[in-house]
């Protein structure tokens, strides 16, 4: 497949973190731009020309010449698909299975339901009500910290979360890493050593340097 002109709409830390990753290991072209924090989650709303392009407000978006791709597990498998050689999403069929069991996981239950209650308690309640706020802020803890437990013991014994080698799966569990040290003040490494040592193995990797090094994150 020949390559498209890519460009990636990312906010510093935040789930674009992944694809960000895999841009950068692929050696593929692509340039991006990048929205500060408040922009995406404090401005009273998202921004209006990121708004035309992915209706549903959220970041990443790519885009691929004029393809507009939303949604993490869509954006992280089309640049596997530009760069075969990476084998981004394993080696074998049963392990491409394995990494989108993974990208289904972090992207509909960790990042939508857990984190979403946690950063956006309104989309479960009436914030308005502040006892019931807090308690959704108590249950979102102790959902992600469950499923943290529950993360850790799958890489158990391990370095990459599937096969022997680093894939989407990888770079988009580092994004859940980062945010439980810097959004719920964990202490990742000693709660989560399993999952603090494949963090640790992609943070390494010279990709994830240049990732950190653009969005101001080192
Ligand atoms: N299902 C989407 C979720 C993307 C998402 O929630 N992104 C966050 C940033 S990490 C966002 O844009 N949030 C804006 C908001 O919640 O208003 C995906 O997997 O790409």
């Amino acid at each position: 497949m020949s390559s498209p002109k890519i460009h990636l709409y990312l906010s510093p830390g935040a789930c674009s973190v992944a694809p960000h990753i895999l841009l950068h290991e692929s050696g593929l072209d692509f340039t991006t731009t990048s929205y500060t924090k408040e922009d995406v989650f404090e401005n009273g709303g998202f921004p209006d020309e990121l708004k035309k392009l992915n209706p549903k407000a959220k970041i990443p978006v790519a885009t691929f010449d004029d393809e507009v791709i939303t949604e993490n597990p869509a954006i992280l498998t089309f640049i596997s698909q530009l760069a075969p050689s990476n084998q981004f999403f394993g080696n074998t069929p049963l392990e491409t299975v394995r990494v989108y069991e993974w990208l289904n996981y972090l992207s509909g239950t960790l990042h939508s339901a857990a984190y979403g209650m946690f950063y956006r308690p309104q989309r479960f309640i009436d914030v308005e009500d502040g006892s019931l706020a807090k308690h959704v802020l108590v249950k979102a803890r102790t959902t992600i910290q469950d499923i943290y437990s529950f993360i850790d013991e799958k890489l158990k014994g391990r370095t990459w979360a599937v096969g022997e080698e680093f894939t989407a799966a990888d770079a988009y569990l580092y994004v859940f890493f980062r945010w439980g040290a810097e959004s719920m003040q964990l202490d990742m490494e000693k709660e989560y050593p399993n999952y603090a040592r494949n963090s640790k193995a992609v943070e390494e990797r010279p990709s994830t340097q240049a990732v950190l090094k653009a969005e101001g994150l080192n």
